[in-house]
């Protein structure tokens, strides 16, 4: 009976891929992960890669297709791949994050995963989903106009990957469970990088940095990603501005600007026309942090755009950017964005809400155990993350299969507040009580109805320290419909809401001791993770899980796993 049942669904299964994909392709990459010898990185000797390559395969399809990557685990650690932004729709097998969604491919182990795109378009990026690997285990995933169709701005003349990153000269896996043990901050990075060069203000990399070849008179399409571990970044092209026309994978009405702030995990489509003398210019990528700039790697990656008949003998000058510290230059970027809502692309912003959420982010801190020593506030704790106050303990077994065999006892509960659990002022500049920095900790899911309306408010707060927080939300996108700083006020600040254009993304920057308003509707069934995308933050805690429970008809409910789903 379960076995006939189960042939069903698979028939199911396959009777709706062949429907939804009657137009569109099935393409095939394999991904083998492995330590590489590397020496075109200031003398890297090994890095964790797919297929060799830094950073890793480009991923190309169209709106629609179906992507199926075999991963490979050939290197020394678990791995997971994570396809960023891909919703997945009702197939959360393939999503990615270690013990959410799936237990790791262990060192030797593969898995053959179904990447589903549906209504993405635009520039997304795939990323491990597991330890810290994805400091070198990342790529661009470009998802080009259905055939037949057209990009709702001028073709460009070109296509330019620019992904920021992150690099650390030691080992990240060590770099990693030192964090962990110390209890403080991480190591500071050596370098920033575009396109897996920190360019020539480095010297270690002069030779190899990252050239871009440009026509006078032509333009091009910046595909960039920050794939950054613990920072956002201000970038910049000097002489030239740039336009926005998208955002992680939606289209937006086109944003002129000099400079553009983008957060760990977020993805921008950027129109640069090459309109300047023939010469040689800089691009140029650095930190943002609302923090103290010691704190954090504070140097700039560089990247050379070349016109053709250029003759590069003027002296590359560094375009202005904002102070590293600039948090309204970031804010105020970030809060110009618009949908682009055309009859070709439109939106769908939940105007009537079901479910209304106040998620507070907060930095927090766990007194050290007699027996050990920990760096965090003068050498006495350790430091914690916590939504609602809740620091999430990832289990050993993965929450999505716990979930449909429907054995979640000892592995998650479904408490998460849909309110913090104690109202503060929660971004007070100083004196809030140091008896609100300890969190709880645990594994709580919050559970949504399908198709349920969502509107969820992140607030940040000042425990320990106020900063910004990528949200990252999987299996969905949401609208950002308001964004301020201090404390939010439902009357006050929802009169002020975009209900009209707002930008459809799957990462929001909520600005430091500031607020940011999001909705969605829950219509993808499955488990999805919920955390800030910096490293750090995310290892402290700062992560929660929505599970959006099955629809009524077969059509709204998870596909069957695949076979080869890791073992734990
Ligand atoms: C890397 O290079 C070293 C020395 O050249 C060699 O011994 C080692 O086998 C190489 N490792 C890989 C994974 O190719
Ligand atoms: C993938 O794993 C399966 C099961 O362990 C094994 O039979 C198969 O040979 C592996 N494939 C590759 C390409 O490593
Ligand atoms: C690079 O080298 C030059 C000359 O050797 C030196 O003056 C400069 O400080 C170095 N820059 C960095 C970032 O190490
Ligand atoms: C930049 O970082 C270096 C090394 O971490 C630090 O010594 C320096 O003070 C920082 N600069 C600023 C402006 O904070
Ligand atoms: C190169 O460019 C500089 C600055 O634009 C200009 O002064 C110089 O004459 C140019 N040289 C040649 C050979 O075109
Ligand atoms: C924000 O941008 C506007 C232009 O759109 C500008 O006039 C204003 O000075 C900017 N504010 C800050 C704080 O950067
Ligand atoms: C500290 O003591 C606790 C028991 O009080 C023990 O479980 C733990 O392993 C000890 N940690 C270290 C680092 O010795
Ligand atoms: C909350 O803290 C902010 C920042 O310190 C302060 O300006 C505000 O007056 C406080 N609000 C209340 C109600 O105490
Ligand atoms: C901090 O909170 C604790 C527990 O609620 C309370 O006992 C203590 O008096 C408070 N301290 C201050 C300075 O308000
Ligand atoms: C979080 O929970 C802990 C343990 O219950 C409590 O001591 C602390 O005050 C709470 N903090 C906040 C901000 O809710
Ligand atoms: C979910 O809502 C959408 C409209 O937002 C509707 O088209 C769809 O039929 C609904 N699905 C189910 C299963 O109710
Ligand atoms: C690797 O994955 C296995 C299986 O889930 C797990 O038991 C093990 O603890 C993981 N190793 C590390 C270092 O996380
Ligand atoms: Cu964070």
């Amino acid at each position: 009976m379960n076995k006939l049942f189960i042939t069903f669904q698979a028939l199911g299964f396959l009777l709706f891929l062949s429907f939804i994909h009657s137009q569109a392709a099935e393409l095939k990459y394999t991904f083998v992960v492995q330590e590489t010898n590397y020496t075109r990185l200031c003398g890297t000797k090994s890095l964790l890669t797919v297929n060799g390559l830094f950073p890793g395969p480009t991923i190309t399809a169209r709106r629609g297709d179906t992507v199926i990557v075999d991963v490979i685990n050939r290197g020394n650690h678990n791995i997971t791949i994570h396809w960023h932004g891909v919703k997945q729709p009702r197939y959360p097998w393939s999503d990615g994050p270690e013990f959410v969604t799936q237990c790791p491919i262990q060192p030797g182990g593969n898995f053959s995963q179904r990447v589903l795109l549906s209504d993405e378009e635009g520039t997304l990026w795939w990323h491990a989903h597991s330890d810290w690997s994805r400091a070198t285990v990342y790529g661009l995933f470009v998802i080009l106009p259905r055939l037949g169709t057209t990009y709702p701005f001028r073709q460009p003349d070109a296509e330019v990957p620019v992904l920021l990153g992150e690099w650390w000269r030691a080992d990240i896996h060590t770099v990693m469970e030192d964090f962990l043990e110390r209890g403080g901050d991480p190591a500071i990075s050596d370098a920033l990088t575009i396109n897996g060069q920190p360019g020539d203000i480095y010297n270690c990399s002069a030779s190899e940095t990252t050239k871009i070849k440009v026509d006078q008179g032509k333009t091009y399409l910046l595909r960039m990603v920050n794939a950054g571990m613990n920072n956002l970044m201000f970038f910049g092209v000097t002489n030239h501005s740039l336009t926005v026309v998208g955002t992680d994978g939606a289209y937006t009405k086109p944003l002129i600007s000099d400079y553009i702030t983008i957060a760990p995990g977020q993805t921008m489509d950027l129109l640069l026309a090459a309109n300047q003398p023939n010469n040689r210019y800089y691009m140029a990528a650095k930190l943002f942090n609302g923090q103290p700039a010691s704190r954090f790697h504070n140097g700039t990656a560089t990247a050379i755009v070349e016109y053709s008949s250029g003759n590069n003998t003027t002296p590359l000058i560094l375009p202005s950017l904002p102070a590293s510290n600039d948090s309204n230059a970031s804010f105020n970027f970030t809060s110009k964005l618009r949908s682009l809502a055309s009859a070709e692309h439109p939106i769908d912003v939940p105007l009537k809400i079901k479910r209304t959420l106040l998620y507070t982010l907060s930095i927090n801190a766990i007194p050290c155990a007699a027996n050990e020593t920990c760096e965090a506030i003068r050498n006495t704790s350790r430091f914690a993350a916590s939504i609602n106050n809740i620091t999430f303990d990832m289990p050993s077994t993965s929450i999505l299969g716990a979930y449909y065999r429907g054995v979640n006892r000892g592995v998650y509960g479904d408490d998460f507040p849909d309110v913090p659990p104690l109202k503060f002022n929660y971004t007070q500049a100083s004196g809030l009580n140091a008896t609100l920095r300890l969190p709880e900790v645990g594994t709580e899911v919050t559970m949504l109805k399908h198709n349920e309306t969502v509107e969820l408010v992140f607030q940040g707060t000042n425990l320990v320290a106020g900063v910004d927080h990528p949200m990252h939300l999987h299996g969905h996108s949401f609208y950002v419909v308001g964004s301020g700083f201090g404390n939010y006020k439902r009357k006050r600040d929802s009169a002020n809401y975009n209900l009209v254009d707002p930008p459809h993304m799957q990462t929001i920057a909520v600005p430091q001791n500031g607020w940011t308003a999001i909705r969605f509707q829950a219509n993808n069934p499955g488990v999805w993770f919920m955390h800030c995308h910096f490293e750090r933050h995310v290892s402290w805690g700062m992560g929660m899980v929505f599970i959006v429970r099955n629809g009524k008809a077969s059509s709204a409910r998870v596909l069957p796993p695949p076979p080869d789903m890791p073992p734990c």
